[in-house]
């Protein structure tokens, strides 16, 4: 460890002994995420690429073996949330403490004979800003718990659909699993092209800087209090769609055949929503095909195309979105598009590095609550000590 990671590390430790008075067993770390391309698909068994940030939730653990679940998030006020193991039950646990909650509940369902827990987290993912600080918070409680306790027969992928199937079962949300396979599977250096039917991946090199390129993520600040509802209304309506043109899912409808599938579908909103989705899916291959060639910078063109199918065809994005994209672009941006399931959240915007400050700075005039930090493919869940 660096100096700093060891002061920061002792840190930490002795805030755990703080809150819960002895010593944690280790700490582990899982970050947040911006998806570069591939919205809206991973619930069609499509195909996304998302990258990890250097933003990170940590969790500092010790096992226990009286029953009790003990949480404690030093960036909340609610104190330490102490619940009996046993009486853990989907639907039942209020606030953040569910995520942490939900994935131990789903981990015993899973016949993992975990009891309980005290876990001290903090993190620097933006709470709120679409960037996964949920799916961080699972991943790292399924990492800790699953290696505290010697579980060895849970790959990170199988992590990831224990974190997604315990949010859409305990808490209730019915998301894909792109962003926790995001959090559990990424590496330095690298977006993950994730081929979300038979679960395929491939760390796809992504050096920004050696090409002269910077990548930020923009948070908006805003989250529309229709967000939740509205994406299970879509991938309702994606549903409907595939059903309607008897395939297991829109994933299906071949790029070649998008026309063929408009003309036998029965209304216009299930158009817009598989046209959205198959066009999205061509536009990963094309970003995957293009990082693969070393021709990175013409990608821009390819994630603004996204971003016009989510706000036009999805309709997922919203004015303070539009607004940074536009604004991005028209100060001289490569490309620039909302990243995650929409509704307020954040946009990433691809730039030459020389650009920052001119694109950056008229991005914050157009929308002043808004706020950026630069970024880069970094490392995925680990154990820090
Ligand atoms: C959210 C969901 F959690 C993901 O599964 C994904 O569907 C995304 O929206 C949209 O691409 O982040």
């Amino acid at each position: 460890m660096t100096d700093s990671a060891t002061t920061d590390a002792a840190a930490f430790e002795a805030a755990f002994k703080g809150v819960f008075g002895r010593a944690p067993e280790g700490a582990w770390a899982a970050p947040g995420r911006v998806n570069l391309i591939g919205e809206h698909t991973d619930y069609n068994d499509g195909l996304a690429m998302p990258f990890a940030l250097p933003h990170v939730t940590r969790a500092a653990v010790a096992r226990r073996d009286d029953g009790l679940l003990r949480l404690h998030s030093a960036d909340m006020d609610d104190g330490t949330v102490e619940l009996a193991v046993a009486d853990l039950a989907p639907g039942t646990t209020p606030g953040w403490v569910r995520y942490p909650a939900a994935v131990l509940w789903s981990l015993r369902q899973a016949g993992h004979d975990i009891g309980g827990a005290d876990l001290l987290y903090d993190s620097t993912v933006p709470v709120g800003g679409g960037l996964s600080s949920s799916a961080a918070l699972q991943v790292v409680t399924a990492l800790a718990l699953t290696e505290l306790h010697g579980v060895r027969d849970v790959s990170r992928q199988d992590l990831a659909l224990l974190c997604q199937s315990s949010e859409n079962t305990y808490v209730g949300a019915p998301v894909g699993v792109m962003d926790q396979t995001a959090s559990a599977c990424c590496t330095d250096g690298h977006a993950l092209y994730l081929d979300v039917r038979g679960l395929g991946q491939r760390q796809v090199p992504l050096d920004l800087d050696a090409a002269g390129l910077a990548m930020v993520a923009v948070d908006t600040r805003v989250k529309h209090a229709h967000a939740d509802g509205a994406y299970g209304e879509r991938r309702a309506g994606c549903e409907a769609a595939a059903a309607a043109l008897g395939l297991p899912a829109l994933r299906d409808v071949p790029f070649d055949g998008l026309a063929d599938a408009l003309a036998a579908l029965p209304d216009d909103r299930l158009r817009r929503l598989t046209r959205h989705v198959v066009t999205e899916n061509r536009r990963v291959e094309d970003v995957l095909a293009l990082c693969d060639a070393g021709r990175v910078r013409e990608i821009g063109p390819v994630l603004t195309a996204g971003h016009v199918s989510l706000r036009d065809d999805f309709q997922v994005s919203c004015p303070e979105l539009d607004v940074v994209v536009d604004t991005a672009l028209a100060a001289g941006a490569l490309g620039a598009r909302m990243t995650g399931g929409g509704f307020g959240g954040s946009a990433i915007v691809l730039l030459e590095a020389g650009d920052l400050d001119r694109v950056t700075d008229a991005v914050a005039a157009a929308l002043p609550q808004s706020r950026h930090f630069t970024i880069s493919p970094s490392a995925g869940a680990r154990r820090l000590w």
